[in-house]
């Protein structure tokens, strides 16, 4: 699928400043991707479908993840997660697309998870890194990945947790353990 005909069918699913969001995402993923040496085409369609879900009824989504993704911890984590693996299924499904690399790169989103994959991270970076992006310490996020991305997504998940802890929200466990996993393969890094 033609980048241009991909953005003409999220657009409608989006505001005006989520359509943005998106192609900021966009130019920021292909750009890591140059970098880092990930396949382009997949990197530039998982980032425009990458938030599809995001206005997606609350209430649709938590059926499709009861009834038909059978994820029952995620519900109980707040709304905010859903959007991740609801919008895997639709652009699935509604949109056609079935590259499990670019599915799982948007059903991890938000939360990464173990093992993440190069696509996975470079999603998940450009998701907090794109210009239009303005929460503190997102700078030396940028910083870091110019040449490490591991160190770019830890930081990022750091910042994220530390964000949730201070508002006394739920950390989803899967979180946690992306943390984990990043943190380990550092470890036998050295
Ligand atoms: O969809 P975006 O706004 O572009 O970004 P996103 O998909 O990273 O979603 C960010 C939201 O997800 C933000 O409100 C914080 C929330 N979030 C991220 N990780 C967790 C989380 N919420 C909970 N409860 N637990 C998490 O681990
Ligand atoms: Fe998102
Ligand atoms: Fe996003």
């Amino acid at each position: 699928m033609e980048r241009n005909e991909a953005l003409e069918i999220v657009k409608p699913h989006l505001t005006k400043h989520r359509y943005e969001h998106t192609l900021g995402v966009m130019e920021t993923a292909i750009r890591l991707a140059e970098r880092f040496g990930a396949d382009k085409k997949k990197t530039e369609l998982a980032a425009i479908f990458h938030d599809y879900a995001k206005f997606r009824d609350k209430e649709e989504m938590r059926l499709l993840v009861q009834n038909v993704l059978s994820d029952r911890l995620i519900l109980e984590y707040g709304t905010e997660l859903l959007h991740a693996p609801c919008g895997a299924y639709y652009v699935e499904h509604e949109v056609g697309i079935n590259d499990s690399e670019i599915l799982d790169a948007i059903r991890f989103h938000t939360t990464g998870r173990p093992g993440m994959t190069l696509l996975d991270k470079i999603i998940f970076l450009a998701d907090y890194i794109e210009p239009g992006r303005t929460f503190p310490g997102v700078e030396h996020v940028r910083e870091l990945a110019e040449n490490d991305l591991d160190a770019a997504v830890v930081q990022a998940i750091e910042n994220t947790i530390a964000f949730l802890m201070k508002r006394r929200q739920l950390i989803f466990p899967e979180t946690v353990a992306t943390f984990n996993s990043l943190v380990k393969d550092k470890k036998r890094e050295k």
